[in-house]
């Protein structure tokens, strides 16, 4: 082999080595934030979809259930052959090779936008792997060019024996004292890389595998009917002006909070709920017992505290669930408790008044979200649903034990880091069109959101203009007290800037709170204000 010849054959490995892992890093970052979801599930799910059925059957019959394996063989045979492409085509010409990487990582992105298990999460995670393929080519062929610029300047060494081939190659491999520095450079830095492509790749490959086979038992789960259906939706309460989001949120939609830096993967066969702390007798439930209990299922919005006013973290489903309440009179709480603290597989905490568990309110152990199991992200298998109060003290996904217990005994996760010990939800309410800062033409404006005072239920809605009388919205009915309710209101403006407010008052009469709070210690209030801009 002469140099040039051995220059594009370490250029192809250097290829390799740098798309490899730029492909292991974005599996291992899915494999911990989109478990349902990475680049290379997601080329694959693409390629399925667009091969013929002819070929699909042909595939299917040639390597039988190691379809997948041999699809995913030829995927890597494919894209391996493209990486040594780009790390030849890189050594010829700066950041060509580069433009390869930059073509594979659209075409990673475009694969996960079209989807259907798409998760935000998901989104940036081809990209990442694509910027680390692109920076870690170009810097291995700096390294390989300078090797290659030592080892041409020292065939031309003069000092170097005139009998000695002229080729640097063999001049090296004839005399290793004669190997520039640079050489070892390169190779030093092609090996680490590839020791980090290894281990991320073996890494990625446990939580994905791990991930997988908890999505494969999840989508083959068929969960029960419930005993208690939810009541039914009445007729009208969706507004149905464009900008208002449905009513009921879609799991894809749903905010995600938690602080697990990895989804945990439960494997609901291995599941347990264990009640523990004062109680007269523990309880272990598994979920197959779970599953068999009389479920109920209901919409329930629940937010979160951290939600600014006008904010996007809050979202109402229909949830499938065992009520806490049956659970807790299983294990019989002592006298003297007062709180239940909640504990999820990955060690999150959660206090929850006992009061707002065993009262009549529909506070579930919920198994279904919308319809399905509770996607993995939302707390697969199990997780608390409580009408009434933020996530951060009811709501623990991933649920694995509750310990009845008292607030003078135990604090949840949140509560010494600087948030309320009781996260009671503050009514609110949200103006989602026209949205702040829109130009509309003057005319009749229509004006459209959501309010919420969960447990209470909403009595009325209204807006103002430019701080002047509040008017009455047109309030459509909640599907119950514990959901969101929309709201609509036409306004006619005429040409100029406004200032538009909304405020709801539950059914009590309580107003809600004008005065500006941030979210922290225990929910933020203040109302709605959006700027409109009208046009003539
Ligand atoms: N295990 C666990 N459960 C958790 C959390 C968490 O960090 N870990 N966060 C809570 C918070 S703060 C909120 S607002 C809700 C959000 O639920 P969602 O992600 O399903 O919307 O989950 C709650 N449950
Ligand atoms: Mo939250």
């Amino acid at each position: 082999m002469n140099t040039s010849q051995r220059a594009t054959a370490l250029a192809a490995v250097a290829g390799v080595v740098a798309v490899g892992t730029g492909l292991a890093l974005g599996e291992l970052a899915a494999g911990l934030v989109s478990p349902s979801l990475s680049p290379v599930t997601a080329v694959g799910g693409a390629v399925i979809d667009v091969v013929p059925p002819g070929v699909k059957d042909w595939a299917i019959s040639l390597f039988g259930t190691a379809d997948k394996t041999a699809l995913l063989g030829g995927m890597g045979l494919v894209i391996a052959a493209l990486a040594a492409l780009a790390g030849v085509v890189e050594l010829r010409r700066r950041f060509a090779g580069v433009a390869i990487i930059a073509v594979f990582g659209v075409a990673g992105l475009a694969a996960v936008l079209g989807r259907s298990e798409l998760t935000p999460n998901a989104v940036p995670v081809p990209l990442l792997a694509a910027v680390v393929g692109m920076i870690l080519l170009r810097w291995l062929i700096r390294r390989l060019e300078e090797w290659q610029a030592d080892a041409a300047a020292a065939a031309g060494d003069p000092r170097a024996d005139a009998a000695a081939p002229a080729d640097a190659a063999a001049a090296e491999e004839s005399d290793p004292a004669a190997r520039p520095p640079s050489r070892r450079r390169f190779f030093q830095v092609l090996g680490g890389t590839a020791a980090v492509a290894v281990l991320a790749g073996v890494l990625a490959a446990t939580f994905r595998g791990a991930a997988a086979v908890v999505s494969e038992l999840r989508s083959k789960l068929a969960l029960p009917a419930p005993v208690s259906p939810a009541p039914p939706v009445p007729a009208g309460a969706e507004v149905r002006l464009d900008g208002v989001g449905p009513l009921v949120t879609p799991n894809k939609e749903f905010y995600r909070i938690d602080t697990a830096l990895r989804v945990p993967v439960l494997d609901p066969g291995q599941w347990t709920l264990k009640v523990t702390g004062l109680v007269e007798r523990e309880v272990s439930l598994d979920f197959a017992t779970l599953l068999a209990k009389p479920l109920v299922e209901r919409h329930v919005t629940i937010a979160c505290v951290s939600n600014e006013v006008g904010g996007d973290l809050i979202g109402n489903a229909l949830w499938l669930g065992w009520p806490v309440r049956d659970l807790l009179a299983l294990a019989g709480p002592k006298d003297g408790a007062d709180m239940v603290l909640s504990r999820s597989s990955d060690g999150w905490t959660a206090g929850t008044p006992l009061e707002v568990l065993t009262d009549n309110r529909d506070a579930l152990l919920a198994v279904g979200m919308n319809g399905e199991p509770l996607p993995l992200e939302h707390g697969f298998p199990a997780r608390l649903i409580v009408p009434g109060l933020y996530g951060y003290v009811s709501a623990t996904k991933w649920v694995t034990e509750l310990k009845v217990t008292r607030f003078a005994d135990d604090v949840g996760y949140w509560t010494p880091r600087g948030w309320s010990e009781r996260g009671p939800i503050k009514t609110s309410s949200r103006i989602d069109v026209p949205r702040d800062g829109r130009s509309v033409t003057a005319g009749t404006v229509a004006f459209g959101g959501v309010a919420w005072a969960q447990h209470t239920g909403v009595g009325r809605v209204e807006l103002r203009v430019n701080r002047g009388a509040w008017q009455l919205a047109e309030l459509a009915p909640g599907i119950s007290k514990d959901t969101w309710y929309q709201w609509k209101l036409a306004l006619p403006l005429t040409p100029g800037q406004y200032e538009v407010q909304v405020r709801a008052t539950d059914l009590n009469g309580a107003a809600q709170v004008e005065d500006r709070a941030p979210v922290a210690p225990s929910g933020a209030t203040g109302f709605h204000t959006v700027r409109v801009y009208v046009k003539s």
